[in-house]
């Protein structure tokens, strides 16, 4: 036991992605998503069209299951449930006039059902799923048509469910367009002929978006939360030498850019300075200066892993990661995937969002992504996670630290409560959930649902508000 102290009407739960979740990826009239093309992930090329190897087409099928999935939430005792809608459902093809009424409707009855529960919903508006369409006639984010497209799809949103769901995100990741620009800008061009004036006009784009449909969700409804989501990830210097340090420095300024455009309302002078030295030159008119200065109500983030940085270019920078890798840390050990498990990094990265923007923080994804081995025990289908708890539980401990340094937190969704297809590799067999679901790589298997360990421990940290944590020390390499 710790002596963890979350307060009271902390949100707990867990945290899901429409694409990675629902398939019936051509049914109610749903468009094609840029995740029906990439059947390896988001970091792998494009094909032409969906193809048969994509298991994001089916998903664990929530389209359908919803409410027995939902149900089991509810027995874990969530208070907020994180889920996207896939802007497909509600505009197939994303530069439609009219909504398509058969996608809204699917979300009514998601949201009926967590009312019923008592479940907060927490609401991604884009989750790594931009119309395919958009992609290809506009090529994406990089065209200002997008602010438009993406404003009136909030705009029905916010219409359609706003007296019902008050936390809302933009932009899942925004900072990972840089990395996949396809995934998560939906930039057709290839990324070896995207220039970097091309990348941070596009970026540019999607912060006036975000910034524009928060100042719409405030007039259509003043209560609405509106946050950012960004990839955090704490970076080390690889030595005490000062170069290290800058160059921690630079590599910080890159990612953190982007969340301090969203809760200063301009670009720092950093930005400036990079923009100014590497020749981009931005088209930034007036209407987006003023939409810019519509900051957001909290920042959201990811964390799952820490990296390190070095000024010395002979050092390797090949460690794997979540979207952005960067030079391994020589202490800790890591995932089945590589990604390093550090759980003080997230209370480091809780104080460093506090410190910077004095903005409420929600964290909305963290997990550990693991192969599962389904087995019985007392005649019933389980998973023996102890992995899995060892690792929330060791990050839960830093949380109660952050909060207890001040930080004030609203919430915490760990990643895909149920085992749901990896964004990054597009398999089913890199599981993240506290519900085991019978599907396999190659796409056979039941889609049954079974409880692993991690379910009734999981249970139990909610229900004591995170007493029932325990304070340990955590094993490095
Ligand atoms: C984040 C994404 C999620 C999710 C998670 C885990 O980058 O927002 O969509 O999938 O990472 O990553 P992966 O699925 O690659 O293991």
């Amino acid at each position: 036991m710790t002596t963890a102290r979350f307060p009271d009407g902390f949100l707990w739960g867990g945290a899901t992605a429409a694409n990675q979740i629902e398939g019936a990826y051509d049914e109610g009239g749903k468009g094609l998503s840029i995740q029906d093309v990439t059947p390896r992930g988001i970091m792998y090329d494009r094909v032409a069209g969906p193809t048969a190897d994509n298991l994001k087409l089916e998903g664990i099928d929530f389209y359908h299951r919803y409410a027995e999935d939902i149900a089991l939430f509810a027995e874990m005792g969530f208070t907020v449930f994180r889920f996207s809608i896939a802007w497909s459902r509600i505009f197939p093809n994303g530069d439609e006039d009219t909504p398509n009424e058969e996608g809204l409707a699917f979300y009514d009855r998601v949201l009926d059902e967590l009312e019923k529960h008592g479940i907060e919903p927490l609401i991604t508006l884009s989750h790594y799923e931009t119309p395919l369409h958009l992609a290809e006639r506009y090529d994406g984010w990089v065209n200002r048509d997008l602010i438009g497209f993406y404003e009136r799809y909030a705009r029905t949103c916010f219409e359609r469910y706003g007296d019902r769901v008050k936390y809302w995100l933009t932009f899942n990741e925004i900072n990972s367009v840089l990395h996949i620009p396809f995934g998560s800008g939906g930039i057709n061009t290839p990324r070896e002929e995207l220039s970097r004036k091309d990348l941070y006009q596009a970026i540019h784009h999607e912060l006036v978006a975000s910034a524009r449909v928060t100042r719409v969700a405030h007039e259509i409804n003043p209560d609405l939360k509106v946050g950012c989501m960004v990839i955090s990830m704490p970076i080390y210097p690889l030595t005490p030498d000062p170069d290290d340090v800058i160059a921690v420095m630079n590599a910080d300024h890159a990612n953190l850019m982007f969340s301090d455009v969203h809760t200063r309302g301009y670009y720092p002078g950093y930005a400036q300075r990079f923009f100014r030295e590497n020749g981009i030159v931005l088209d930034i008119t007036d209407q987006d200066r003023e939409d810019l200065a519509h900051t957001v109500d909290f920042v959201s983030f990811s964390y799952y892993m820490s990296i390190c940085e070095s000024g010395d270019p002979q050092v390797k920078a090949d460690g794997a990661g979540n979207i952005m890798g960067g030079v391994p840390n020589p202490t800790l050990a890591a995932s089945e995937w590589g990604w390093q498990i550090d759980p003080k990094g997230l209370r480091i990265v809780l104080n460093q969002f506090w410190d910077r923007w004095q903005k409420p923080l929600f964290i909305v994804e963290n997990g550990l992504g693991a192969k599962d081995q389904l087995v019985e025990v007392d005649g019933e289908m389980t998973v023996e996670d102890d992995y899995r708890i060892a690792y929330l539980n060791d990050h839960l401990v830093q949380v109660a630290e952050a909060i207890e340094d001040g930080v004030e937190l609203w919430g915490y969704t760990t990643w895909g409560p149920i085992d749901l297809v990896s964004a990054s590799t597009a398999q089913l067999s890199k599981r993240y959930g506290f519900i085991y679901v019978d599907r396999n790589d190659d796409g056979t298997g039941s889609l049954t649902r079974y409880k692993k360990r991690s379910f009734d421990w999981y249970a139990e940290v909610i229900r004591t508000n995170g007493a029932s944590l325990e304070a340990r020390e955590v094993l490095k390499v």
